[in-house]
C-alpha cells in the first residue's frame, strides 16, 4: 500500500474510545481496551483506524475540547499506551489516524489561559476577542459582538468580566475558537501535527476544518422568524482564507511524507467546495466528509426531523458520485459519533433489521470513495431506547432540550426529537456480548448499554455467515479483491422505482451491477434494454438473502434486498 492514493482501496474504522472497550472498570473506554479488541478489527478487514480525540481534556464535549494536544487524557491512558496501540496496529498492517481538533481548544488549554489573562497578553490575539456592541454593556442581552447562534444553542460569544471582552465559541462555551489569522497560531498547530507524525501516526481527521477561516468583519447573520439568534454560517463556513490555510498546512506538515491519509470534516460543504478541497493538484486534503445526505431529514432544526421520501438518500449520494467522478474523491459514511444509527434512521430496525443493515452496507461499500465504518455499525447496532432526559449525556442534546422547553415546546415533543436524532445514539457502548454490560466494562458504563445487546452483539455474529458482521466483512473483502470497487467508474442505472438504487461500476472491462431496494416493501426492477442485454449473463457475487439461492439480476426485490452481479 505504498501507492500515493492507497487510501482509495482502504476502509476506515472509526473508534469512539469512550464507548469502545473499558479495560480498568471505570466505565469509560480506554486505549488498553482498544488493544484488547484488535482481533475484531483485523477480522473485519479494515485498513485504517481513526480514533476520536484521546488528548487531555475536561470533556465538556467528550474530548473535542482539548487542553493539551501533546498528552493523553488519564481517562484513556498514557502516551506509552498510545505508542503500544500504534505499534500493535502497524504490526497487523493497519494504520492509525488521529482526530485533529484545531478550530478551537478547551478554555483550559494553556494558550487560552494566557490569552484570557489580560488584553495585553502576547497570546490575546490567538483567539477571537471582541468588545461589546457600541452603546451596550458587556454581559447584557444583545451586547454580543454578533448575533450568531452556537451549534450547541445560545450565543457564540461568552463575556469575560475580568478582561472586559467577549470571546468567540462556535461550539460550547468551553471551546473557544482559535484565531487562524494569527501566523503564530498556525505555526503552533503545524508543529504539533509534525510531532504526531514523527511519533508514527498515519494521518488526521480534521474536525470542522472548513470553519477555521472567519470573515474578519464578523458580520451578523440572518434571523429566522421567532428565533433569538442569527445564523452566522456565511461568515465562518468556507471563509476567505480557508484554502490558503490548508495549502500552507500541506506544505508545512505533509510535504515529503508518504503513506498518509487526510480527511476534512466539513459540515455544510458544497460540491464545488469539496472539489476544491480534494482536487489532488491543489494539495489540500485527500477527502472530506460532506453532510448533504445526513441533513436530508433535518426539519426546522435537526431535532425536528422529517421522514425521507423514497429515493431521496440515493439521489443525494448519486449527486456526489457524479460531482466527484473525475477529480476529487468521496468519503462514504452513514454513521459517526455525531449521527443516529443508520439502521434506525435510514433502514427499518424493527421489521427488517438484518436486511436493511446489510442493504445500506451494500450501497455504501460499493460506491466510489473511501468507506468509513463507525464502531458497532458492522454489528447493526441501533438507536438507544432512551425516554427520559437524564438518560442522555451529550451537551448538544441537553442544551437543545433545555432551549426547546424554555421556549415552550412540550417535554414529550422535545424528548421525541432526541429519541430520533441525539448524538448519544451513536455513543452507547459497543455490544461485544450478551452479558449485563455487553462486555464493555466491569464497572458502571458512562452511558447506558442498549438493552438489545442480548440479541445484537459481536459474540453472536463473528463467524456466523448470516450476520451483519460477516456480510460487512465480505463487502470489505470485495473492495480489496476487485480493483473495480475502489477505482471503477460509477453510473446510476434506472430501475423503474426511486427506492431502487441500482448502479454499475466499471474498470477496464470489469463490471459490477449493484441493486439495492431501499424500502420495506417489495419492488420489481424494470431495466432498460441495454442494461438487460449487458447483465443477462451476469454472475451473482453477493446477496443479503442467504440462505436463499441468489436471484437473477432482474427478479423482484424483497424488502431491503441487495444484490451484486459481476460480468466475470
Ligand atoms: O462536529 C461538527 C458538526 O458540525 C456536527 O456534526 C456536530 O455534531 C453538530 O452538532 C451536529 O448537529 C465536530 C465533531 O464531530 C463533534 O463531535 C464536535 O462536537 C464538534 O465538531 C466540535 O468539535
Amino acid at each position: 500500500s505504498t501507492a500515493p492514493d492507497w487510501w482509495k482501496s482502504a476502509v476506515v474504522y472509526q473508534v469512539y474510545p469512550r464507548s469502545f472497550q473499558d479495560s480498568d472498570g471505570d466505565g469509560v473506554g480506554d486505549l488498553r481496551g482498544i488493544l484488547q479488541r484488535l482481533d475484531h478489527l483485523e477480522r473485519l478487514g479494515v485498513d485504517v483506524v481513526w480514533l476520536s480525540p484521546i488528548y487531555r481534556s475536561p470533556h465538556a464535549d467528550n474530548g473535542y475540547d482539548i487542553s493539551d494536544y501533546r498528552d493523553i487524557d488519564r481517562v484513556f491512558g498514557t502516551l506509552d499506551d498510545l505508542d503500544d496501540l500504534l505499534a500493535a496496529l502497524h504490526a497487523r498492517g493497519m494504520k492509525l489516524v488521529m482526530d485533529l481538533v484545531v478550530n478551537h481548544t478547551s478554555d483550559e488549554h494553556a494558550w487560552f489561559l494566557e490569552s484570557r489573562s489580560s488584553r495585553e497578553n502576547p497570546k490575546r490575539d490567538w483567539y477571537w476577542w471582541r468588545p461589546p456592541r457600541e452603546g451596550t454593556h458587556g454581559g447584557e442581552p444583545g451586547a454580543e459582538p454578533t448575533n450568531w447562534e452556537s451549534f450547541f444553542s445560545g450565543s457564540t460569544w461568552a463575556w469575560d468580566e475580568a478582561s472586559g471582552e467577549y470571546y468567540l465559541h462556535l461550539f460550547d462555551v468551553k471551546q473557544p475558537d482559535l484565531n487562524w489569522e494569527n501566523p503564530e497560531v498556525r505555526e503552533a498547530v503545524y508543529d504539533m501535527m509534525r510531532w504526531w507524525l514523527d511519533r508514527g501516526v498515519d494521518g488526521f481527521r480534521m474536525d470542522v476544518i472548513n470553519l477555521i477561516s472567519k470573515h474578519p468583519h464578523l458580520p451578523d447573520g440572518p434571523v429566522r422568524s421567532g428565533r433569538r439568534y442569527g445564523d452566522g454560517g456565511a461568515a465562518y463556513t468556507s471563509g476567505p482564507r480557508l484554502h490558503e490555510f490548508l495549502q500552507e498546512m500541506h506544505r508545512e506538515v505533509f510535504d515529503g511524507r508518504d503513506g498518509l491519509i487526510t480527511v476534512g470534516e466539513t459540515p455544510g460543504v458544497t460540491l464545488e467546495e469539496a472539489l476544491r478541497f480534494t482536487d489532488p493538484e491543489r494539495r489540500e486534503v485527500d477527502m472530506v466528509f460532506q453532510f448533504e445526505h445526513v441533513g436530508l431529514d433535518h426539519g426546522a432544526t435537526k431535532f425536528h426531523p422529517r421522514p425521507l421520501a423514497p429515493g431521496e438518500l440515493a439521489a443525494s449520494l448519486e449527486r456526489w458520485q457524479e460531482g466527484l467522478a473525475d477529480r476529487g474523491w468521496n468519503s462514504l459514511y452513514l454513521e459517526n459519533h455525531d449521527q443516529p444509527r443508520s439502521v434506525s434512521r435510514f433502514g427499518d430496525a424493527d421489521e427488517h433489521w438484518y436486511s436493511s443493515a446489510t442493504a445500506l452496507a451494500t450501497m455504501l461499500h460499493l460506491l466510489r470513495g473511501t468507506p468509513y465504518v463507525y464502531q458497532g455499525q458492522e454489528l447493526g447496532m441501533t438507536n438507544a431506547p432512551f425516554s427520559a432526559i437524564d438518560e442522555y449525556r451529550d451537551v448538544e442534546s441537553l442544551n437543545a432540550y433545555a432551549d426547546e422547553v424554555a421556549s415552550g415546546t412540550a417535554v414529550a415533543d422535545a424528548l421525541y426529537g432526541l429519541s430520533l436524532m441525539s448524538r448519544d445514539h451513536a455513543r452507547t457502548p459497543v455490544q461485544w456480548d450478551a452479558t449485563p454490560n455487553a462486555g464493555f466494562t466491569e464497572g458502571l458504563p458512562w452511558l447506558a448499554v442498549n438493552p438489545n445487546h442480548d440479541r445484537i452483539n459481536a459474540a453472536a455474529q463473528v463467524g456466523d455467515p448470516g450476520s451483519v458482521f460477516e456480510y460487512t466483512r465480505a463487502l470489505i473483502g470485495l473492495r480489496h479483491d476487485r480493483p473495480v470497487v475502489a477505482h471503477g467508474s460509477f453510473a446510476r442505472v434506472e430501475a423503474g422505482h426511486p427506492a431502487i438504487f441500482a448502479y454499475e461500476r466499471e474498470l477496464d472491462g470489469d463490471r459490477l451491477l449493484v441493486t439495492v431496494n431501499l424500502a420495506s416493501v417489495e419492488h420489481d426492477p424494470v431495466f432498460a434494454d441495454d442494461v438487460t442485454e449487458r447483465w443477462r449473463e451476469g454472475m451473482p457475487l453477493l446477496t443479503n438473502t442467504l440462505p436463499d439461492a441468489p436471484a437473477p439480476f432482474d427478479a423482484p426485490l424483497g424488502p431491503w434486498e441487495a444484490r451484486v452481479h459481476a460480468n466475470r
